[in-house]
Formats: C-alpha cells, structure tokens, sequence
C-alpha cells in the first residue's frame, strides 16, 4: 500500500499553500459578497418613503379598491387620478377582470394576483387615512354570486427608509360597496425629522362618497370628536 504521508517541510509547504488558497477563496468571496450587497443596495435605494399594498383573493373577480386621504394637501388619491402629489396608485386592479393578457402565440391569458399598490415618496407631515372599498356592485351577479362572507382584504402599511411595520389589517367586507378603514396615522417632524406617530387601526373613517362625485372637496371633520 502506498503511503501519502508528507514528510517534514515538504508536508508544511503543501498546508501553507493550502491555508493561502482558503485565505484567497475567502477574501474573493467577501469582496464579491460585498460587491453584490452594494450593488442590490442602489437597487433599491428610495423607491418610497411608504408602501400600501392591498390584497386579495387571487382568485376573485371582485373589484377591491384602496384609497388614501392627506388632510394636510387635501390629496385624496384612488383609481379616477392616480397620481396626485406626492402618492402614487400603481394601477386600479379590477380582479381577475383586468389581468388578462395576450401571450406571443395569441393566446389569452391571466395573471392570478389581485393587487393594489400605493407609494407614498415624500414624508410630508400631516394625517394619512387608508381606506379600502368594496367596489364591486350587487347587481353584477356572475362576480357577486361567487362571493363568500366576510370577504376577506389585507392592507400592510410599510415604512422603507428606515424599515418599520406601521400597520397590517385584515378587513372583513360583508357587503357590496363597503368602504373600510384600514388605518389612520400621522407625520410629525419631531426633533427635527419626520416620523410617523399616532397610529390607529381601530376607527372607522370614511370619506370615499363623501368626496368622489363631487367638484370641489369639502373636507371639514373634527378630529377630535
Ligand atoms: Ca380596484
């Protein structure tokens, strides 16, 4: 039998060659572990101070739609403009309505993911009101037949720059053209920054009708009370 034993320095030269190569593989690797992480910081870098998503079934043709109210801008955002200062609604999503698309070969298609986001990119202080509306009508009987109370929605409200979770609600519709407030919450410059403060899930604040249809928005609710 052959024996592979390294006999005095030559079996110490083979070890050193070996730690150097390790040493080498190692430094390679945290330098491109350091490249990539770079690279997917700048990425993402500040594509929104905020993030709203509001989600659904993916399967439903239910057409759920988020809205936001800014008392400090009178900015109502929704489906009709859905760029207005300094929020943005991604796109109105009508359920499995609107996910249809045309693949290379003609063929039609559907993407199952019912979603709306909204971005908010300026930390502008004021009150921020979170509202998701059950959009759908009773008289649209092939969606609403298939229907199953309570119809469930999740809102998930996300600071980005720093991370937090400021508020995840999971609403229960049990009513064509419902309007629910997923959350209330508030900028503030404290200390000289903004921050986010004063956050409720609890209370219900409507204002879709109250402003939808009309010209000018009368916007005149005592917070207090
Ligand atoms: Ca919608």
């Amino acid at each position: 039998m052959r024996n592979f034993k390294f006999a005095g320095g030559s079996g110490m030269g083979f070890r050193d060659l070996l730690f150097n190569l390790a040493l080498l593989f190692a430094v390679l690797f945290i330098v491109a572990f350091l490249l990539i992480s770079q690279e997917k910081k700048e990425d993402v870098e500040r594509p929104a101070q905020y993030l709203i998503t509001t989600t659904w079934d993916d399967y439903s043709s239910v057409d759920i739609d988020t809205h936001l109210w800014h008392d400090a801008t009178k900015t109502h955002l929704n489906y009709v403009v859905q760029n207005q200062n300094h929020t943005f609604l991604e796109r109105d999503d009508r359920g499995t309505a609107s996910d249809r698309y045309v693949g290379p070969d003609g063929t039609l298609h559907t993407t199952y993911l019912n979603q709306e986001v909204i971005t908010i990119r300026e930390k502008v202080p004021g009150r921020y009101v979170i509202n998701a509306h059950f959009y759908t009508p009773d008289n649209v009987q092939v969606i609403m037949n298939k229907v199953k109370w309570p119809f469930l929605v999740k809102v998930q409200i996300l600071q980005l720059n720093p991370y937090r979770k400021i508020a995840t609600e999971v609403l229960r519709f049990t009513e064509a053209k419902q309007e629910l407030t997923a959350a209330i919450f508030d900028i503030e410059i404290i200390d000289g920054y903004p921050q986010v403060t004063n956050i409720d899930t609890d209370i219900q604040f409507p204002f879709v009708y109250r402003n939808l249809g009309k010209k000018t928005i009368d916007y005149t609710r005592n917070w207090e009370n």
